[in-house]
Protein backbone atom coordinates (compact mmCIF):
# COMPACT_ATOMS: atom_id res chain seq x y z
CA UNK A 1 0.00 0.00 0.00
CA UNK A 2 0.95 3.75 -1.10
CA UNK A 3 0.70 6.32 1.18
CA UNK A 4 -1.21 9.49 -0.45
CA UNK A 5 1.42 11.95 0.08
CA UNK A 6 -0.82 14.91 0.23
CA UNK A 7 -2.87 13.75 3.09
CA UNK A 8 0.04 12.50 5.00
CA UNK A 9 1.85 15.47 5.06
CA UNK A 10 -1.06 18.47 5.88
CA UNK A 11 -1.55 16.11 8.87
CA UNK A 12 1.63 15.85 9.68
CA UNK A 13 2.65 19.41 9.63
CA UNK A 14 -0.79 20.31 11.67
CA UNK A 15 0.56 17.96 14.16
CA UNK A 16 3.83 19.36 14.28
CA UNK A 17 2.89 23.28 14.96
CA UNK A 18 0.59 21.81 17.57
CA UNK A 19 3.58 20.48 19.41
CA UNK A 20 6.20 22.81 18.62
CA UNK A 21 4.80 24.07 22.19
CA UNK A 22 7.62 21.83 23.35
CA UNK A 23 10.82 22.85 21.19
CA UNK A 24 13.11 20.99 23.25
CA UNK A 25 11.62 17.39 21.50
CA UNK A 26 13.28 16.90 18.52
CA UNK A 27 11.89 16.15 14.63
CA UNK A 28 12.54 13.63 13.02
CA UNK A 29 11.94 13.42 9.41
CA UNK A 30 11.00 10.38 7.64
CA UNK A 31 10.73 9.64 4.08
CA UNK A 32 9.22 6.24 3.53
CA UNK A 33 6.65 5.12 0.41
CA UNK A 34 5.31 1.98 2.18
CA UNK A 35 2.65 2.35 4.65
CA UNK A 36 3.65 -0.27 6.88
CA UNK A 37 7.05 0.14 6.99
CA UNK A 38 6.25 4.26 7.67
CA UNK A 39 3.92 3.32 10.42
CA UNK A 40 6.58 1.01 12.30
CA UNK A 41 9.14 3.58 11.91
CA UNK A 42 6.65 6.13 13.04
CA UNK A 43 5.26 4.62 16.40
CA UNK A 44 8.70 3.55 17.42
CA UNK A 45 10.33 6.97 16.63
CA UNK A 46 6.92 8.93 18.33
CA UNK A 47 8.36 7.34 21.72
CA UNK A 48 10.91 10.57 21.77
CA UNK A 49 10.33 12.46 18.74
CA UNK A 50 7.92 14.14 17.02
CA UNK A 51 7.65 12.56 13.20
CA UNK A 52 7.10 14.18 10.31
CA UNK A 53 6.31 11.67 7.04
CA UNK A 54 6.76 12.30 3.38
CA UNK A 55 6.07 9.71 0.70
CA UNK A 56 7.25 11.51 -2.29
CA UNK A 57 11.16 13.50 -2.77
CA UNK A 58 8.94 16.54 -3.00
CA UNK A 59 6.88 16.39 -0.09
CA UNK A 60 10.34 15.83 1.62
CA UNK A 61 12.28 18.26 0.47
CA UNK A 62 9.51 20.67 1.40
CA UNK A 63 9.28 19.36 5.01
CA UNK A 64 12.94 19.22 5.07
CA UNK A 65 13.76 23.13 3.74
CA UNK A 66 10.07 24.39 5.83
CA UNK A 67 10.19 23.09 8.82
CA UNK A 68 13.81 22.25 9.40
CA UNK A 69 13.89 18.59 11.26
CA UNK A 70 16.83 17.07 13.37
CA UNK A 71 17.28 14.46 11.66
CA UNK A 72 16.03 12.36 8.29
CA UNK A 73 15.78 9.03 7.80
CA UNK A 74 15.42 8.09 4.00
CA UNK A 75 14.20 4.96 2.37
CA UNK A 76 16.53 4.39 -0.67
CA UNK A 77 14.01 2.44 -2.84
CA UNK A 78 10.89 5.06 -3.29
CA UNK A 79 8.26 3.35 -5.72
CA UNK A 80 9.61 5.57 -8.96
CA UNK A 81 12.02 7.97 -7.03
CA UNK A 82 15.16 6.74 -4.88
CA UNK A 83 16.53 8.45 -1.98
CA UNK A 84 19.85 9.19 -3.72
CA UNK A 85 17.59 11.73 -5.82
CA UNK A 86 16.38 13.68 -1.93
CA UNK A 87 19.27 13.38 -0.31
CA UNK A 88 21.31 15.00 -3.80
CA UNK A 89 18.49 18.03 -2.82
CA UNK A 90 19.16 18.34 0.79
CA UNK A 91 22.47 17.61 1.38
CA UNK A 92 23.87 20.91 1.28
CA UNK A 93 21.51 22.45 3.19
CA UNK A 94 21.76 19.38 5.80
CA UNK A 95 25.00 19.87 6.23
CA UNK A 96 25.32 23.78 7.06
CA UNK A 97 22.62 22.58 9.38
CA UNK A 98 24.24 19.86 11.40
CA UNK A 99 20.93 17.41 10.42
CA UNK A 100 22.54 13.86 9.54
CA UNK A 101 20.63 11.63 7.25
CA UNK A 102 20.09 8.15 7.48
CA UNK A 103 19.59 5.73 4.14
CA UNK A 104 17.77 2.31 4.62
CA UNK A 105 17.55 -0.40 2.54
CA UNK A 106 16.54 -3.95 2.25
CA UNK A 107 19.56 -3.83 -0.58
CA UNK A 108 22.75 -4.08 1.78
CA UNK A 109 25.32 -4.99 -0.65
CA UNK A 110 28.57 -2.96 -0.32
CA UNK A 111 28.04 -0.73 -3.49
CA UNK A 112 24.54 0.36 -1.87
CA UNK A 113 26.25 1.20 1.67
CA UNK A 114 29.43 3.14 -0.05
CA UNK A 115 27.13 4.97 -2.45
CA UNK A 116 24.87 5.88 0.62
CA UNK A 117 27.67 7.44 2.57
CA UNK A 118 29.33 9.21 -0.75
CA UNK A 119 25.91 10.76 -0.75
CA UNK A 120 26.32 12.35 2.50
CA UNK A 121 24.13 10.03 4.64
CA UNK A 122 25.86 9.68 8.01
CA UNK A 123 24.22 6.33 8.70
CA UNK A 124 23.27 3.23 7.17
CA UNK A 125 20.56 0.60 8.26
CA UNK A 126 19.31 -2.36 6.62
CA UNK A 127 15.87 -3.27 6.77
CA UNK A 128 14.24 -5.32 8.72
CA UNK A 129 15.07 -2.62 11.03
CA UNK A 130 15.78 -3.43 14.51
CA UNK A 131 13.87 -0.64 16.70
CA UNK A 132 17.26 -0.36 19.54
CA UNK A 133 19.61 0.03 16.84
CA UNK A 134 17.64 2.75 14.92
CA UNK A 135 16.57 4.28 18.44
CA UNK A 136 20.31 4.00 19.60
CA UNK A 137 22.00 5.65 16.00
CA UNK A 138 19.35 8.76 16.49
CA UNK A 139 19.99 9.40 20.11
CA UNK A 140 23.65 9.20 19.79
CA UNK A 141 23.60 11.64 16.43
CA UNK A 142 21.35 13.82 18.30
CA UNK A 143 23.06 14.46 21.10
CA UNK A 144 26.58 15.21 19.57
CA UNK A 145 24.50 17.54 17.32
CA UNK A 146 23.31 18.98 20.61
CA UNK A 147 26.24 19.47 22.37
CA UNK A 148 28.23 20.92 19.22
CA UNK A 149 25.24 23.18 18.17
CA UNK A 150 25.90 24.35 21.81
CA UNK A 151 29.33 25.23 20.97
CA UNK A 152 29.09 26.87 17.71
CA UNK A 153 25.89 28.50 17.92
CA UNK A 154 26.03 29.76 21.46
CA UNK A 155 27.86 32.82 22.79
CA UNK A 156 29.54 31.81 25.89
CA UNK A 157 29.53 35.11 27.47
CA UNK A 158 25.91 35.76 27.38
CA UNK A 159 24.40 32.06 26.42
CA UNK A 160 22.23 34.31 23.56
CA UNK A 161 23.12 32.74 20.01
CA UNK A 162 26.11 34.12 18.40
CA UNK A 163 25.81 35.91 14.42
CA UNK A 164 26.15 32.39 12.59
CA UNK A 165 22.46 31.93 13.80
CA UNK A 166 21.44 35.12 12.22
CA UNK A 167 21.49 35.08 8.47
CA UNK A 168 19.83 31.54 8.38
CA UNK A 169 17.39 32.65 10.31
CA UNK A 170 16.32 35.72 8.88
CA UNK A 171 15.96 33.80 5.14
CA UNK A 172 13.58 31.29 7.04
CA UNK A 173 11.53 33.99 8.29
CA UNK A 174 11.49 35.41 5.17
CA UNK A 175 10.67 32.78 3.52
CA UNK A 176 7.87 32.08 6.18
CA UNK A 177 6.49 35.31 5.50
CA UNK A 178 5.99 34.88 1.62
CA UNK A 179 4.03 31.65 2.51
CA UNK A 180 1.98 31.94 5.74
CA UNK A 181 2.07 36.35 5.47
CA UNK A 182 2.05 36.25 9.17
CA UNK A 183 4.00 39.63 10.61
CA UNK A 184 7.41 39.09 11.54
CA UNK A 185 9.64 42.04 13.55
CA UNK A 186 13.17 42.26 13.75
CA UNK A 187 14.69 44.32 16.74
CA UNK A 188 18.37 45.73 16.93
CA UNK A 189 19.70 47.08 20.39
CA UNK A 190 22.83 48.82 21.22
CA UNK A 191 23.73 49.46 24.99
CA UNK A 192 24.43 52.94 25.14
CA UNK A 193 27.71 54.64 26.32
CA UNK A 194 28.83 51.79 27.23
CA UNK A 195 32.44 52.66 26.20
CA UNK A 196 32.15 54.78 29.28
CA UNK A 197 30.80 51.72 31.63
CA UNK A 198 33.94 49.63 30.46
CA UNK A 199 36.58 52.86 30.89
CA UNK A 200 34.94 53.90 34.16
CA UNK A 201 34.51 50.49 35.77
CA UNK A 202 36.67 48.27 34.13
CA UNK A 203 35.45 45.27 31.43
CA UNK A 204 34.57 42.84 34.36
CA UNK A 205 31.58 45.24 35.20
CA UNK A 206 30.69 45.24 31.15
CA UNK A 207 30.29 41.90 30.98
CA UNK A 208 28.28 41.53 34.05
CA UNK A 209 26.14 44.42 32.46
CA UNK A 210 26.10 41.98 29.34
CA UNK A 211 25.23 38.87 30.82
CA UNK A 212 22.42 41.30 32.89
CA UNK A 213 20.84 42.23 29.62
CA UNK A 214 20.75 38.96 28.40
CA UNK A 215 18.92 37.47 30.99
CA UNK A 216 16.42 40.24 30.95
CA UNK A 217 15.81 39.61 27.38
CA UNK A 218 15.74 35.52 27.76
CA UNK A 219 13.02 35.75 30.84
CA UNK A 220 11.01 38.26 29.33
CA UNK A 221 11.02 37.25 25.92
CA UNK A 222 8.80 34.91 24.40
CA UNK A 223 9.52 31.54 23.42
CA UNK A 224 9.08 32.21 20.21
CA UNK A 225 11.80 34.87 19.69
CA UNK A 226 15.28 34.22 19.02
CA UNK A 227 17.49 36.42 20.94
CA UNK A 228 21.29 37.03 19.19
CA UNK A 229 24.38 38.90 19.98
CA UNK A 230 25.24 40.27 17.02
CA UNK A 231 28.66 41.33 18.40
CA UNK A 232 30.38 43.35 21.20
CA UNK A 233 27.39 45.31 22.69
CA UNK A 234 25.17 44.71 20.13
CA UNK A 235 22.12 42.15 19.97
CA UNK A 236 19.01 41.25 17.58
CA UNK A 237 15.44 39.81 18.94
CA UNK A 238 13.76 38.00 15.93
CA UNK A 239 9.89 38.22 16.68
CA UNK A 240 8.03 35.78 14.45
CA UNK A 241 3.87 36.43 14.66
CA UNK A 242 4.81 40.01 15.94
CA UNK A 243 3.20 43.11 14.12
CA UNK A 244 4.90 46.49 14.20
CA UNK A 245 2.95 47.29 18.14
CA UNK A 246 3.49 44.13 19.55
CA UNK A 247 7.21 44.44 18.56
CA UNK A 248 7.37 47.71 20.44
CA UNK A 249 5.52 46.65 23.30
CA UNK A 250 8.06 43.75 24.14
CA UNK A 251 10.90 46.00 23.74
CA UNK A 252 9.41 48.52 25.41
CA UNK A 253 9.29 46.25 28.62
CA UNK A 254 12.48 45.25 27.61
CA UNK A 255 13.96 48.48 27.83
CA UNK A 256 12.55 49.64 31.04
CA UNK A 257 13.56 46.71 32.72
CA UNK A 258 17.32 46.92 31.76
CA UNK A 259 16.95 50.56 32.72
CA UNK A 260 15.61 49.24 36.37
CA UNK A 261 18.38 46.86 37.11
CA UNK A 262 21.40 47.75 39.36
CA UNK A 263 25.01 46.84 38.97
CA UNK A 264 28.02 46.44 41.36
CA UNK A 265 30.92 48.08 40.44
CA UNK A 266 33.42 48.78 43.47
CA UNK A 267 31.67 50.65 46.04
CA UNK A 268 28.84 52.00 43.90
CA UNK A 269 25.76 50.65 41.80
CA UNK A 270 25.28 51.37 38.53
CA UNK A 271 22.59 50.92 35.68
CA UNK A 272 22.75 50.99 32.24
CA UNK A 273 20.74 51.39 29.20
CA UNK A 274 20.20 50.56 25.60
CA UNK A 275 18.68 51.47 22.18
CA UNK A 276 16.77 49.73 20.06
CA UNK A 277 15.67 49.75 16.22
CA UNK A 278 12.63 47.83 14.92
CA UNK A 279 11.90 46.91 11.55
CA UNK A 280 8.44 44.66 10.43
CA UNK A 281 7.81 43.00 7.70
CA UNK A 282 4.04 43.28 7.52
CA UNK A 283 2.97 43.88 3.72
CA UNK A 284 6.07 42.88 1.69
CA UNK A 285 8.54 40.59 1.21
CA UNK A 286 12.35 41.60 2.57
CA UNK A 287 15.53 40.60 3.10
CA UNK A 288 17.71 39.72 5.38
CA UNK A 289 20.01 42.64 4.22
CA UNK A 290 16.93 45.16 3.83
CA UNK A 291 15.73 43.83 7.39
CA UNK A 292 18.93 44.81 8.97
CA UNK A 293 19.50 47.53 7.47
CA UNK A 294 16.28 48.87 8.40
CA UNK A 295 16.91 48.49 12.08
CA UNK A 296 19.98 50.05 11.80
CA UNK A 297 18.54 53.44 10.67
CA UNK A 298 15.53 53.14 13.19
CA UNK A 299 18.48 52.29 16.16
CA UNK A 300 20.57 54.73 14.58
CA UNK A 301 17.57 57.38 15.51
CA UNK A 302 17.09 56.47 18.70
CA UNK A 303 20.43 57.02 19.75
CA UNK A 304 20.45 60.51 17.86
CA UNK A 305 17.15 61.50 19.68
CA UNK A 306 18.87 60.85 22.83
CA UNK A 307 19.61 56.72 23.80
CA UNK A 308 17.38 54.96 26.09
CA UNK A 309 14.59 54.39 23.66
CA UNK A 310 13.25 52.44 20.87
CA UNK A 311 12.54 53.52 17.31
CA UNK A 312 10.86 52.19 14.57
P1 LIG B 1 26.65 54.34 21.92
O1 LIG B 1 25.66 54.81 22.92
O2 LIG B 1 26.78 55.29 20.79
O3 LIG B 1 26.36 52.98 21.44
O4 LIG B 1 28.05 54.34 22.66
P2 LIG B 1 28.96 53.10 22.99
O5 LIG B 1 30.05 53.56 23.89
O6 LIG B 1 28.16 51.98 23.50
O7 LIG B 1 29.48 52.72 21.55
P3 LIG B 1 30.78 52.09 20.99
O8 LIG B 1 30.37 51.27 19.83
O9 LIG B 1 31.79 53.18 20.77
O10 LIG B 1 31.34 51.16 22.13
C1 LIG B 1 30.96 49.86 22.31
C2 LIG B 1 31.80 49.31 23.42
O11 LIG B 1 31.38 47.99 23.78
C3 LIG B 1 33.24 49.20 23.06
C4 LIG B 1 33.70 47.90 23.68
O12 LIG B 1 34.69 48.15 24.62
C5 LIG B 1 32.49 47.38 24.39
N1 LIG B 1 32.38 45.94 24.27
C6 LIG B 1 32.16 45.20 23.14
N2 LIG B 1 32.15 43.87 23.43
C7 LIG B 1 32.35 43.77 24.77
C8 LIG B 1 32.46 42.66 25.67
O13 LIG B 1 32.35 41.49 25.30
N3 LIG B 1 32.67 42.93 26.98
C9 LIG B 1 32.80 44.22 27.44
N4 LIG B 1 33.00 44.41 28.73
N5 LIG B 1 32.71 45.27 26.61
C10 LIG B 1 32.50 45.06 25.30
MG1 LIG C 1 10.26 2.04 -0.07
MG1 LIG D 1 27.67 49.42 19.31
MG1 LIG E 1 28.16 52.35 18.71
MG1 LIG F 1 26.65 51.12 22.27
Amino acid sequence: AVIDPELVQEDEVIKHHEEQADPSTPLILVVEDEINMMSFLKDHLEEHYTVLVAASVQKAVSIFYNQKPDYVIVDIYLGEESGFELLQQIVQKARKNLIPTMLISADHSTDTRAKAYQSGAFDFLQKPIQPPELMAIIANRLRYKSIFTQQILIDELTGAYNRRFLQDELERQCSDFNRTRSAFSVAMIDIDRFKSVNDTYGHDTGDVILQGLSSTIMRDKRNSDLFIRYGGEEFTIIMPDTNSEEAEVLLERLRSSFESQRYKAGQSEISCTFSSGITTVQHHTSTPEQLLKEADIALYQAKEKGRNQVRQ
